[in-house]
């Protein structure tokens, strides 16, 4: 019974992913070398990436060999995709706690920040939000309804202002009033302007010299739906800006969502918070086998 209704409200039964009843189909029929030809070509499709996609068959095809009872495959399958997965290690408390949200254009970096800080809010936290994208007025104007929507406070500053400064008046604000979480938007930025990518060095510096070990965290916001592209986004921000965790974004909307697989296992950052949708509260933290359930159709 607890298990039925784990399915029903599992979160992550909205990535509508269809990989586990295509591999139950294609292994209900004899199985020959076809079969795993097919099967990699899914992995792969459901972007798991090429490398994984094929280590994944190989290791299905020796499993098959000792057990061919089909119904441990997707088990399994589970079971070997959960070694490329890290743990976060557990943060220690800073007060105020400083968040910075990074990603490219539209990876839904306001919304998530929107998001955690509605988690924050809900957890009984004071919290700040800094409009740190000072390139677009609407971006400003989109911070400040989800400020009104979800019951925290903004600092802003004009259009075309300087992000860091937002980011300074911010933290001092944050330490004035005994803010507990702060967290800062910043502009979308693609991975080959580099004067964007200088910006974010700058705003860690500003942001340290206001508060020496902060940033504590910086928060890489990817779009789940974008595929391979997502792990070099990630490297190229990375090398600019230590990425402490990732927030994935839009795995509702995605059929595929196989992307935090070779996201673990080529970054070694661990995913920390999932984007289920558009309202505040289709955020949760990331859950390695509640994901993988989700993935492979809960019914393994
Ligand atoms: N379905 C779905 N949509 C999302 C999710 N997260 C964000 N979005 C949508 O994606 C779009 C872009 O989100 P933003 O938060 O504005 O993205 P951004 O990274 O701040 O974009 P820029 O500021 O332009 O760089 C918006 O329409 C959001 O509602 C999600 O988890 N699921
Ligand atoms: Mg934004």
């Amino acid at each position: 019974m607890f298990e039925f209704i784990k399915k029903i409200f599992s979160p992550f039964s909205k990535m509508r992913s269809l990989l586990g009843e295509k591999i139950v189909a294609l292994f209900s029929k004899k199985v020959d070398e076809s079969s795993y030809a097919h099967l990699e070509q899914l992995l792969y499709e459901a972007d798991v990436g090429p490398y994984i996609a094929e280590e994944l068959v190989q290791k299905l095809r020796t499993h098959m060999r000792k057990n061919p009872d089909p119904s441990t495959i997707l088990p399994f399958l589970k079971e070997q995709m959960q070694i490329y997965f890290v743990s976060p290690s557990p943060l220690p408390n800073h007060h105020p706690h400083v968040i910075v949200f990074v990603g490219v254009n539209g990876s839904g970096k306001t919304t998530s920040l929107a998001k955690l800080a509605f988690h924050y809010h809900k957890a009984g936290k004071k919290v700040l939000i800094a409009a740190g994208d000072t390139f677009r007025a609407a971006a400003v104007e989109q911070l400040e309804t989800w400020s009104k929507r979800i019951g925290v406070n903004i600092v802003k500053a004009q259009s075309h202002g300087d992000p860091s400064a937002v980011a300074f008046d911010a933290l001092t604000a944050a330490k004035a009033r005994d803010i507990d979480v702060v967290l800062i938007d910043t502009a979308g930025r693609l991975q080959n302007k580099t004067d964007l990518m200088h910006e974010l060095s700058k705003l860690r510096r500003i942001c340290q010299k206001q508060i020496p070990d902060s940033p504590h965290e910086t928060l890489l916001v990817i779009d789940a739906t974008i595929g391979q592209n997502a792990i070099d986004q990630a490297r190229t921000f990375h090398q600019f800006t230590p990425i402490t965790g990732i927030v994935l974004t839009k795995l509702d909307g995605s059929a595929k969502g196989g992307i935090a697989i070779p996201i673990q296992k080529e970054l070694k950052i661990p995913i920390l918070w999932v984007g289920l949708g558009e309202r505040e509260d289709d955020f949760i933290p990331f859950d390695r086998d509640r994901y993988l359930d989700g993935l492979l159709g809960e019914n393994q």
